[in-house]
């Protein structure tokens, strides 16, 4: 079996790269380790950047998105019992798009697969890569059906299998160097059964511990509750969970919130990892594969899917133009924004849990970040900036 490029990982990365090449009638594999329907239920991250849908619409990938994702103008910064709005949309005229990662994921797989007619393989064991540091490379799996080892020969192979995937392992050690950050803190990530509580994302940095409401749906609301790492989910009752919640998120004229049945529970080590170079021989890994931000800013699909255009574009161009110029600036131009952004989310992380952190001196510094970011419109800008990316879409 032979294909120009192998994609590992039918993520936002890896499906966006495939619809890319397949736009420009490049042949490509995807290999994925769970089943279609899984990836197409699995929920995680909601939160798009303006750059990154116009990326996706450019590139005929945001029908559905722009069809039915919701439009958020404004944050809501709850502290010292007060209620803070701070109306970015209004500030910059940029706005965010709510819409679930598990739906953009359904309908880049159906575009790729039904509508492109992109070969997939699901539910693949044991991938390995073989001979990156050569032109003829390939990449071997378990079948499911057969148990039996395929390989498939290529020219390129797209990492895009994630934090925990198999490809950024084929970097050696004295090739790539990967740089690591564990803020020591760890988030409940909670799904409830329960409309929103507010038209918008609140962030609540209180002594108790950070708490946030991030709307999903009309039904549908994400929470998280800052706790120690590692804890174990079930230390955290239902009756537990919402009255942390309802204190940690509870402000003058702030009505109670919403309860409903936790869908979700599960506790998340807020760390990061960025891997430098992204690009071993014929090997280039996009988004999680290369670089992982705890979703404090909720960057990580948005660094994920402009990953994905760069590496689409340039392999399109390399593979149909002979044009290299994509393939070799591909690395440092991701790597940029990674570090933009890792460097945004170790600033929120200490505006979120300096309050929590049982240092006085830490509580005092980020509360004048807080009181800042409503006295001063240059710093509410600059934070405007980072929150909604400030690049436009690569
Ligand atoms: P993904 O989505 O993890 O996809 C990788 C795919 O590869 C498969 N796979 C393999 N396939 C073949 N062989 C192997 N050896 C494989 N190992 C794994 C996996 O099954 C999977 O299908 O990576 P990708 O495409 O790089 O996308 C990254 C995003 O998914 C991630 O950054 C975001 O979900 C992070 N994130 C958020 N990002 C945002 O931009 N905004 C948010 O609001 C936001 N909230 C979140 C988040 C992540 C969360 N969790 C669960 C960590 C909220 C949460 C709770």
């Amino acid at each position: 079996q032979r294909f120009p490029v192998v994609i590992v990982g039918a993520g936002p990365a890896g499906l966006t790269v495939g619809n890319i090449l397949r736009a420009a009638s490049v042949d490509c594999l995807v290999l994925e380790t769970e089943t279609r329907q899984f990836i197409e239920q699995r929920p995680r991250a909601g939160v798009l950047e303006e750059g990154a849908v116009r990326g996706l619409q450019r590139r005929g990938l945001a029908d559905n998105l722009l069809a039915r994702a919701l439009r958020h103008t404004e944050c809501e910064f709850r502290f010292a019992g007060e209620r803070y709005r701070l109306e970015y949309a209004r500030m910059t005229g940029v706005h965010h798009w709510v819409y679930p990662q598990q739906l953009l994921v359904t309908d880049l797989v159906r575009e790729y697969a039904d509508v492109r007619g992109g070969a997939v393989r699901f539910g693949v064991r044991d991938v390995e890569l073989h001979d990156l540091d050569t032109d003829q490379p390939s990449v071997s799996y378990i079948c499911p059906e057969t148990g039996r080892r395929e390989v498939v020969h290529c020219d390129f192979v797209a990492g895009c299998d994630g934090a925990r995937g198999a490809t950024r392992g084929a970097l050696p050690a004295d090739r790539a160097h990967v740089s690591r950050s564990d803020y020591g803190i760890g988030w409940l990530a909670l799904l409830a059964e329960a409309p929103p509580s507010s038209d918008c994302v609140l962030f609540g940095m209180h002594p108790r511990g950070f708490a946030g409401h991030m709307p999903r749906s009309a039904e549908v609301t994400r929470y998280y509750l800052e706790c120690p790492p590692g804890d174990d989910p079930e230390n955290w009752s239902e009756d537990r969970v919402w009255t942390e919640l309802q204190q940690r998120l509870g402000a003058n004229g702030a009505p109670p919130l919403t309860e409903g049945r936790l869908i979700e529970k599960r506790v998340l080590d807020m760390h990061n990892y960025v891997v430098e170079p992204m690009v071993f021989g014929r090997l280039f890994l996009a988004g999680d594969a290369a670089h992982l931000t705890a979703p404090i800013a909720a960057k990580g699909m948005n660094l994920a899917l402009h990953d994905a255009f760069l590496l689409g574009d340039g392999l399109v161009a390399h593979l149909t133009k002979g044009d290299d110029t994509g393939l070799d600036g591909y690395s440092t131009a991701c790597l940029n924004r990674a570090w933009d952004y890792q460097e945004f989310s170790l600033w929120l992380s200490e505006v979120y849990h300096g309050q929590s952190s049982g240092d006085p001196y830490r509580a005092g510094t980020t509360l004048a970040r807080l009181r800042r970011l409503f006295d001063s419109p240059t710093a509410a800008m600059a934070f405007a900036d980072q929150y909604l990316g400030r690049h436009p879409e690569g």
